[in-house]
């Protein structure tokens, strides 16, 4: 039997990272979480690059750009979307989402990591309070799948 598992190693991995503004407060330690977890597994500070834009609605069209530059072996898309927040929660939800569409369009792994919660303070919750740090998380994963993909070559 073969098994084939992305190893945890950053070591010159090139990684994006696309940010939504929207909720700062609670994106900005999401970013900070996803540049410490990829310093701390060798991924170079050169070899990360992040890209910020006006709300989750807009992470998908810039994770596009991003994967067909060729430049990235994983993308980290990073957001905060708040239920109570908007009637249109569904649609910038559901719309974030669309990074799993680049990710098969373009073969370039993109992380889900955007938070979609009922309130602001399960938010900050995941953000580096008491449920962790989701950034951190999906800069993992996007280590780990980028592993993979390139194991599977
Ligand atoms: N964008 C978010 O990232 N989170 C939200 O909670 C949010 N709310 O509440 O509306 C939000 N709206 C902005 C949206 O992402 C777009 O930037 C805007 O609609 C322009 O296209």
């Amino acid at each position: 039997m073969r098994v084939h598992e992305g190893s945890l190693d950053g070591t010159g991995l090139r990684i994006g990272i696309v940010a939504a503004r929207f909720n700062e407060v609670v994106v900005r330690p999401l970013v900070d979480g996803a540049v410490d977890c990829l310093r701390r597994h060798g991924v170079a500070e050169d070899d990360v690059e992040v890209a910020w834009v006006p709300g989750a609605f807009e992470i998908p069209v810039v994770a596009r750009r991003l994967a067909d530059s060729g430049r990235f072996d994983a993308l980290v898309a990073l957001g905060c979307v708040v239920r109570g927040q908007t009637a249109h929660f569904e649609y910038v939800a559901g719309q974030s989402a669309e990074v799993g569409a680049v990710a098969t369009q373009t073969g370039v792994p993109v992380m889900f990591g955007v938070l979609t919660t009922e309130t602001f303070e399960q938010a900050v919750d995941r953000s580096g309070g008491k449920m962790g740090n989701k950034g951190w998380e999906a800069a993992q994963g996007a280590i780990e799948t980028a592993r993979l993909l390139a194991d599977l070559k």
